[in-house]
């Protein structure tokens, strides 16, 4: 089996400032010109019992109900990634939580000040990413198909 694992998936969410702010194909450019694949992408309005399971780690946090008022405030996109270290990789993209504290050259750090409406949310490890693909996509939502760029975005012994 191939040690290099391509097929990797992560969770995005293009969150309603993003919308808002007409950055939905900035942020898709970012992560295709990367080399990720996309293998689902829906618009979607969240509900307060996708945001209770979503966010859960935060449910006593001081800005959850903030939080949550902006999450449903405009719809969102949500995408599954696929690629070579897909949950790393989208997070380095992203950048830390913060606007401010985010380097230049990421989402956050080039697109937002704020560390509420920071744009996008990106799966923080590879089981989390599983446990959140299932919760917002059904697999007939997700496709598995030939991506003619392959042979450039990787090398020969990572394709094997
Ligand atoms: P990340 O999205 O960088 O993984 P988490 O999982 O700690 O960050 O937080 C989830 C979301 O909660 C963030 N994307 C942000 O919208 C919101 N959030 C986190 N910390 C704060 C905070 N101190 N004040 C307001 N909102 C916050």
């Amino acid at each position: 089996m191939n040690k290099f694992n391509l097929k990797e998936k992560t969770l995005i969410i293009i969150k309603p400032d993003a919308l808002q702010r007409n950055l939905i194909g900035e942020i898709v450019g970012r992560f295709e010109r990367k080399g990720l694949k996309i293998i689902g992408m829906k618009m979607i309005k969240l509900s307060d019992l996708l945001l209770n399971k979503h966010y859960a780690h935060h449910k006593d946090k001081f800005f959850f109900t903030g939080l949550k008022n902006f999450m449903k405030s405009s719809p969102v996109v949500i995408m599954v990634l696929e690629g070579l270290e897909a949950v790393s990789v989208t997070r380095l993209i992203v950048g830390p939580t913060s606007g401010r504290k985010a380097d230049a050259g990421s989402i956050r750090g080039d697109l937002c000040i704020s560390t509420q409406t920071n744009i996008v949310h990106a799966s923080d490890s590879v089981s989390t990413a599983r446990q959140e693909i299932k919760r917002f996509f059904k697999s007939v939502e997700l496709f598995n198909y030939k991506k003619m760029d392959f042979e450039f975005v990787y090398g020969e012994e990572e394709r094997e």
